[in-house]
């Protein structure tokens, strides 16, 4: 009798490329040695593929044959599931394991928002400068074709999205710069990650939510160079890289990325 191979069906995350959520997701997938497809969309583009998959507007989505997920923590708890104990994110003393929660979720809600925030503040009217960067990132032709013509519609948009006002650059400056602060205090004593001797979500969620106030060169996609910017976030870039804690989400790129 002829062998059948069944292939077990590869989990699907959908993203949006430059999201730093989704870099979040792809790269505990990519730690725990998962095969995944990578479902990439432009922003708002995504919106039918999460309505479809989970009736929700946010990225990352992962699609798996038994659940889906849609936040980005439940997604690193499900590859960590599926890790060997070497690479597990989420250490097994009940302690450390709050602790790294913990963290894992103040980052998420706090530094990855602001950080985003900051961001956008400085890039969101560079149209050039974006769409140079979507046709990098293997989005579905079709939403490259449209985003030109998209493009203020979907800029008013994100400005809705994240209520830019005209203190969003400077409040975000600050949270960021104090939870680098933050984070720099807890690593003062030596240690090397961010809850003792071992990599967790913790050290993962920092660096990957760094990347918009750093721009990694090894991010999941390619993201603009230091000489693309504007001076002033030029500046800020660089003196954040320099920081304590800039240069531990680097560390934790070029260790474990
Ligand atoms: N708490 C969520 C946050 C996800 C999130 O903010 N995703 C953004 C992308 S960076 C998004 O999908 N924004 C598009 C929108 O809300 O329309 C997680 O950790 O997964």
């Amino acid at each position: 009798m002829k062998a059948t191979y069944l292939r077990p069906m590869q989990p699907r995350l959908i993203t949006i490329p430059i999201s730093h959520y989704c870099e979040k997701a792809r790269w505990a997938l990519e730690h725990a040695g998962i095969a995944y497809l990578d479902e990439r969309h432009l922003q708002i583009f995504h919106y039918l593929a999460t309505y479809r998959a989970a009736r929700t507007d946010s990225v990352p989505v992962l699609v798996t044959p038994s659940k889906v997920l849609t936040e980005s923590r439940d997604i690193l708890h499900w590859a960590d599931e599926q890790s060997p104990a070497d690479k597990k994110l989420y250490p097994a003393d009940k302690g450390l394991r709050g602790e790294t929660e913990r963290l894992e979720r103040s980052l998420d809600e706090g530094f990855g928002v602001a950080g985003r925030l900051w961001m956008y503040t400085f890039l969101l009217d560079d149209i050039p400068l974006i769409l140079r960067y979507s046709k990098k990132h293997a989005v579905p032709w079709l939403e490259l074709k449209a985003l030109p013509l998209a493009f203020p519609f979907v800029k008013r948009h994100i400005h809705e999205i994240l209520g830019l006002t005209a203190t969003s650059r400077e409040d975000s400056r600050a949270l960021v710069a104090r939870t680098f602060d933050e984070v720099a205090e807890r690593l003062r004593d030596g240690r090397p990650y961010l809850t003792g001797d071992r990599f967790t979500a913790a050290d993962l969620t920092f660096a990957a939510l760094s990347a918009s106030v750093l721009l990694p060169e090894k991010y999941g996609v390619e993201l603009p160079k230091l000489d693309e910017l504007p001076r002033e976030m030029r500046d800020q870039v660089v003196e954040w890289r320099a920081h304590p804690a800039g240069r531990h989400a680097l560390r934790m790129y070029e260790r474990h990325r």
